[in-house]
């Protein structure tokens, strides 16, 4: 990739796209396409060719698509997955046709099956059943890693997949049914203060534990590897922190001031028991993430400051 590369993140209002257009220009990149009002919708199989015809990026950064918490996925299975097929098959399509040098889809770690040996290697996609609860958009996220795979060997499309640990950041979706745990507790820990509750409400026993990766770490590993992998097998994206959900939810009462106390209802589900991404490949050509979590989770925070001062925090945005 050069400075003067034609760059288009798909998706760039999602966390990691927004993330990634807040990062490409830092990094000196100064000719990227398709941003903001200039995106074509990507459900749209005709916009997204006739974007491409025009605007022939080189580099594609494939991060959009809706996703959400346990909750969306358990409420919208169909809408969740039906967009991210349609999104994944337009954009691959379009990236094929108009000769793009290089793309990186960033597919979920929910693809992985539920009982994966941890930390979880590329070689376990689909060796057994998904989480139930995000099987829907898992299953489409696994489409789109294969249809990667299937233009790489058809075609040598340099096509690359990548399987992030759980990411969150400033522009998460704060939705407190939709949202995944970090953006959810913060905006139901926020409200809590403010109402003076003495309890905060935390979905699942606590148990359950998860890797995080902070969405300007998570643009950072995408970035090394558009540049720097290209192999034919997907790449994780991790080496973040692992904390269990009892873990996380003390970390943001004590980040947002929330002085109450933490409760489990376990009547919410808590879905996969442990979520961990075995990342040597790419810790070994030498990324690591660079913010501790405590610091990501006070930035969210005012992420969410931010949004909820300018354009108010909806209930149910359908965005990653
Ligand atoms: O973030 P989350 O929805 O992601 O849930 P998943 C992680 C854990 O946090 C679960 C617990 O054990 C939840 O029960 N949790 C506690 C909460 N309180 C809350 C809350 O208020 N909201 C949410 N959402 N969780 C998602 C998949 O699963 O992982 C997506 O459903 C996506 O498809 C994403 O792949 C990365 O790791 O369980």
């Amino acid at each position: 990739m050069r400075a003067t590369s034609r760059v288009f993140v798909a998706g760039g209002d999602t966390l990691a796209g927004a993330a990634l257009l807040d990062l490409l220009p830092d990094e000196g990149f100064v000719n990227l396409v398709g941003v903001g009002g200039d995106e074509p919708e990507l459900t749209d199989a005709l916009a997204v060719n006739s974007f491409f015809a025009s605007e022939r990026p080189e580099f594609v950064f494939l991060v959009g698509g809706p996703s959400g918490g346990i909750g969306l996925n358990r409420a919208r299975p169909a809408d969740l997955m039906l967009a991210n097929l349609q999104i994944t098959t337009n954009v691959l399509d379009a990236a094929h046709r108009h000769g793009a040098t290089k793309l990186l889809y960033l597919a979920s770690s929910c693809a992985y099956p539920r009982e994966a040996p941890q930390p979880i290697r590329v070689e376990s996609l689909g060796t057994g059943p998904l989480e139930p609860t995000s099987a829907a958009y898992a299953t489409a996220k696994l489409a789109g890693a294969t249809l990667c795979d299937a233009y790489r060997r058809q075609y040598g499309c340099r096509f690359v997949t990548g399987f992030p640990a759980n990411p969150f950041g400033p522009h998460d979706d704060f939705g407190a049914d939709s949202g995944h745990v970090i953006p959810a507790l913060i905006r139901r820990a926020h409200e809590a203060t403010e109402r003076g509750d003495s309890v905060l409400s935390v979905w699942g026993t606590g148990a359950p534990r998860r890797e995080f990766l902070f969405s300007r770490d998570l643009a950072s590993a995408c970035l090394f590897a558009q540049r720097w992998y290209d192999g034919d097998a997907p790449l994780n994206l991790g080496g973040g922190t692992v904390l269990s959900i009892a873990e996380v939810a003390r970390v943001v009462a004590d980040v947002v001031g929330f002085r109450g106390r933490v409760m489990f209802d376990a009547t919410k589900p808590d879905g996969a028991p442990l979520k961990a991404l075995d990342s040597s490949v790419l810790v070994g050509m030498g990324w690591k993430p660079t913010t501790a979590f405590r610091a990501a989770v006070e930035e969210t925070y005012h992420g969410f400051l931010h949004q909820l001062a300018t354009e108010g925090v909806t209930d149910e945005r359908l965005a990653v």
